[in-house]
């Protein structure tokens, strides 16, 4: 039979045949490119992650693997190459007791060497980039209050060892008003005895100012071009700075962070965070990391270069054995008009020994991974910006107090004032994450255990979010009763008005379309409540933010934890996490919020006063025989069960 079969012709169209004949002579032309290249490349401008970076021929300089070391340590030495540092019987017995001052271990960060190696996480390609020769110079503001003294000079030593020196205008150490002994006249003579004091500046503040005025202190002090913040518990990862400026330089309207690396609190280890995530918020005004929104990977991925010679002379200079191709777009035979591919077929063949198009599927990112990626906001502790410029904009709210809260409001003024926030792949910067605080949060009013990051927070909500500060009040309602003392925002308003800002729907639309509303466009929202019962679903106490069994509760009128949406598209859901169950759900099954992810185990039907109907298993959520407090389970649906009966009141607003 095999004789037999059917000998296949592959259907040649007129277009795959123009394909071809532009591929092969594209071929032909790039062979003998390379054939050229013994010849040295003068004036290669830049690398093809790096366009719109570099025009004209402005000649580059590498200095990715720049470092300076001024003492040698030992490759095995405690915490060397971003190692953690395991303590054990009475070192950790002290360090755990340590950990509630210092709110990290500070016992392994002593033994850490000031200067210690980490390792060089970047992609591989960041390597490959090439800035201007003439970047704009560096201020780096790092403040601090009560800030250890290992982890405050290793942050210090970290940029100094690995930026360039041209580019280095000065370290700012901006003391916000620290009262520990060691952090006094021994900073000071620390500082004279190892560096140049042009470089590395001690300014004091008078009084504490918390951390959001003691930034800006520190920016009023700087005079290079570019600000640079950083926290005092940070590490700067090989490559960081250049990237930051050669993106600032082009783009001077945009705020770009770092990625920001995890140094353990426990161990002092130094680790990568992946380069996926940029930052989101949730309506309470918390910051939280986001995977990239699909808007935004679509935007990099058409993010195609034009035809360019250099890029292709560079790779090859740098990739002898490669041959290049570049995307061959389609002129149309009989009208001439040009169309772009796209850039996203490659090459393959039929075992007819065929050439086909196939689209791009093994690396979705690609030459991507070094590209800046737009973000809707910043954690908050690690950014730059044209120094100018972040006057211009408005620097920071200076009615806001100690910590929580800026970081929102400077994402979302960036956005919303015509500018942009962008986070580089290429810079790393390692923090040392700690769950509490080693200071206290004392206002500058003299009252103490404020709570800054509400009051701050519904500063922003006022001043940026118009009618969208309901869905912060929600969480909040006690700040919603007292939001006449607030303190005055004229200014701020003023600010918003004089820059002309976009309203903060535009923001929500254009910089994170992804972001779900609870109460716009769905179905329904609010208090889901049983007549028969009178309970209302609700999250039992528990946080948004694990995998958890929802239940019910005596209905609470306006209560954040009875808050749910029926959202257009079926889900029972909070801010981010869906009500699922599973298509093989028995009688009696839990009910779990999963992070929302669009299948079937997530959806639901409803209408008002009847079941809630999960589709894909057809069973009902039931409150039958339920108290204050249980899970909620699925049952079999049941037309005459009041227990399967439930309405949501639309209750919302404060
Ligand atoms: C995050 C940010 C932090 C800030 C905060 C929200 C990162 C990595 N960190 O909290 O920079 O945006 O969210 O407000 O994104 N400090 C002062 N004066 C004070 C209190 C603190 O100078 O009154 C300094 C402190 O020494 C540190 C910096 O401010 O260098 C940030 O404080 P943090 O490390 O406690 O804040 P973090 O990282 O928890
Ligand atoms: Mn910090």
């Amino acid at each position: 039979s095999h004789a037999r079969r059917k000998i296949f012709l592959p259907r040649i169209t007129l277009s795959r045949l123009l394909g071809l004949v532009i591929l092969l002579s594209a071929a032909c032309a790039f062979i003998l490119l390379a054939g050229l290249l013994d010849a040295p490349i003068r004036g290669s401008s830049g690398h093809s992650a790096a366009v719109g970076e570099r025009r004209g021929g402005s000649r580059g300089k590498r200095y990715a693997d720049y470092q300076v070391r001024s003492d040698k340590v030992e490759a095995s030495a405690p915490g060397e190459n971003g190692a953690g540092v395991m303590l054990r019987g009475e070192e950790l017995n002290r360090s755990e007791i340590l950990f509630k001052k210092e709110a990290f271990n500070i016992i392994a960060s002593d033994m850490i060497s000031l200067q210690r190696s980490i390792p060089d996480i970047r992609d591989p390609k960041c390597k490959e980039l090439q800035y201007d020769v003439d970047l704009p110079s560096a201020s780096v503001v790092i403040i601090f209050h009560n800030e250890a003294w290992s982890s405050l000079l290793r942050t210090v030593w970290s940029v100094l060892n690995r930026s360039p020196p041209e580019y280095l205008r000065e370290i700012i150490l901006l003391d916000d008003k620290s009262d520990r002994e060691e952090l006094g006249e021994k900073l000071e003579k620390y500082l004279a005895e190892n560096f140049d004091p042009n470089v590395v500046r001690l300014v004091r503040c008078k009084e504490r100012q918390g951390l959001i005025s003691a930034r800006v202190r520190g920016a009023e002090a700087a005079v290079g071009d570019v600000l640079i913040f950083l926290d005092s518990h940070c590490e700067a990862n090989v490559g960081w700075l250049e990237p930051i400026l050669s993106h600032i330089k082009h783009n001077p309207k945009t705020m770009v962070c770092p990625m920001i690396d995890h140094i353990s609190d426990q161990s002092i280890g130094y680790s990568s965070s992946g380069d996926s995530s940029t930052g989101g918020f949730w309506w309470s005004l918390h910051f939280k990391w986001i995977s990239q929104q699909a808007s935004e990977i679509k935007r990099r991925k058409s993010n195609v270069e034009p035809y360019r010679l250099e890029p292709l002379l560079q790779r090859i200079k740098d990739n002898p054995k490669h041959m290049l191709c570049p995307n061959v777009d389609a002129i149309n035979d009989k009208s001439m008009s040009y169309s772009l591919n796209g850039g996203s077929a490659s090459g393959a063949f039929t075992w007819s020994l065929h050439f086909t198009w196939e689209s791009v599927k093994d690396d979705p990112r690609r030459k991507l991974s070094t590209d800046p990626i737009r973000s809707p906001t910043m954690a908050g502790g690690l950014f730059a910006a044209g120094r100018k410029w972040f006057f211009e904009v408005g620097a920071y709210d200076p009615g806001m107090d100690v910590w929580g809260g800026e970081n929102l409001e400077i994402s979302f003024r960036v956005w919303m004032c015509h500018g942009a926030l962008e986070f580089i792949p290429c810079s790393r910067v390692g923090h040392i994450f700690r769950s509490s605080h080693p200071y206290t949060f004392t206002g500058r009013d003299g009252v103490k255990n404020k709570d800054t990051h509400g009051i701050n927070s519904a500063r922003l909500a006022e001043v940026w979010m118009d009618d969208y500060k309901r869905l912060f009040y929600f969480h909040r309602q006690e700040l919603y009763k007292q939001r006449d003392q607030l303190g005055d925002l004229t200014e701020r308003k003023a600010l918003r008005e004089k820059l002309k800002c976009n309203n903060f729907k535009w923001y929500l639309d254009n910089v994170i379309p992804e972001k779900f509303i609870p109460d716009e466009d769905v179905q329904v929202y609010g208090q889901a409540k049983n007549p028969q019962s009178g309970l209302c679903l609700d999250m039992l106490g528990k946080d948004e933010k694990n995998i958890l069994n929802i239940g019910v509760y005596g209905c609470q009128g306006k209560s954040t934890a009875q808050m749910f949406s029926l959202s257009k598209a079926g889900e029972i859901r909070r801010e981010e996490y869906c009500a699922d169950v599973s298509a093989h759900a028995t009688d009696g099954s839990h009910v779990k919020m999963y992070p929302c992810h669009g299948k079937e185990t997530q959806k639901w039907t409803f209408v008002q006063d009847g079941q809630i109907k999960h589709t894909e298993s057809g069973m009902c959520m039931d409150a039958v025989g339920l108290k204050n407090g249980d899970d909620i389970k699925v049952y079999k649906c049941d037309d005459s069960a009041v227990s399967q009966k439930w309405n949501f009141d639309h209750s919302m607003y404060v």
